[in-house]
């Protein structure tokens, strides 16, 4: 508790006083054109270390291998090792403190340009996903709730893949998902990243997946978040119910 309580007086610190304005600037303008931004600045080495450390203690613990596919995405591939947001609750501190720490969410909202907030659906509030066998991805996708802020902890160089494509502008309709009508309507934006990166994006209308990984390990953690609009609107969490629900190695 009392480590966990030094860490976020190191949060407030570092966004108090050693975060340029201009960085927030240039971030937030580029958020806004291109739905996706890294955001790497916003959080001091210290957290990054503590989120690291929980994040690979949870992956030896609880991860459960998941390889699907879901008729909302054009059966775009899922193949990952994860961990849950109820499995990192119960056995982790760090990360469960972090997601909703005050310096994090005006970071957050400095950058979208408007208010971000705690996801109200918890299963979507936080998993830790690893991509480590031949092929795995988190291929092409939207995410139900406005915006993901991606933790990198470990990362293969690209030429081993692993990096991340999207499509800004784009919106997901769960009967006619249309990817790659979406695909061939507006620039891919490929970014490269490296332990220790962060980044936002806008993953409910920026199109989005991970190269397979070929060589090497790639291991994340996601925090989903909401706009105002998300709380007031209702939602169907078909892919995420079924990923979770589903027995690990099923398919859908
Ligand atoms: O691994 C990434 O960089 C993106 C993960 C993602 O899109 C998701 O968890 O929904
Ligand atoms: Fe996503």
């Amino acid at each position: 508790m009392l480590e966990s309580h030094a860490l976020y007086q190191e949060l407030q610190h570092h966004v108090d006083h050693d975060v340029a304005p201009d960085d927030i600037a240039t971030t937030r303008r580029d958020f806004s054109y291109l739905g996706h931004a890294k955001v790497s600045f916003m959080v001091p080495d210290s957290v990054k270390t503590a989120v690291a450390d929980e994040v690979n203690a949870l992956l030896d613990k609880a991860g459960t291998r998941r390889e699907l596919q879901f008729a909302e995405t054009d059966f775009s591939p899922r193949r990952m090792r994860n961990v849950t947001r109820a499995e990192i609750a119960r056995l982790g501190t760090v990360i469960n403190e972090i997601y909703t720490a005050e310096p994090i969410l005006r970071m957050l909202s400095a950058v979208a340009g408007e208010p971000v907030h705690p996801c109200p659906y918890e299963p979507e509030q936080f998993v830790i996903t690893c991509l480590e066998q031949d092929g795995d991805t988190h291929g092409w996708h939207w995410d139900d709730f406005a915006f993901a802020l991606v933790w990198v902890i470990e990362c293969p160089p690209v030429e081993h893949g692993g990096f991340v494509q999207c499509v800004p502008g784009t919106t997901w309709n769960k009967q006619h998902p249309e990817i790659n009508r979406a695909l061939v309507s507006r620039p891919i934006y490929s970014m490269e990243l490296f332990p220790g990166d962060l980044y936002l994006m806008r993953t409910n209308t920026t199109l989005h997946r991970v190269v397979p990984v070929h060589e090497g390990r790639r291991k994340i953690i996601n925090m989903g978040y909401a706009s105002a609009s998300d709380l007031t609107r209702d939602f169907t969490h078909e892919t995420m119910d079924q990923l979770w629900a589903t027995a690990p190695g099923g398919e859908v």
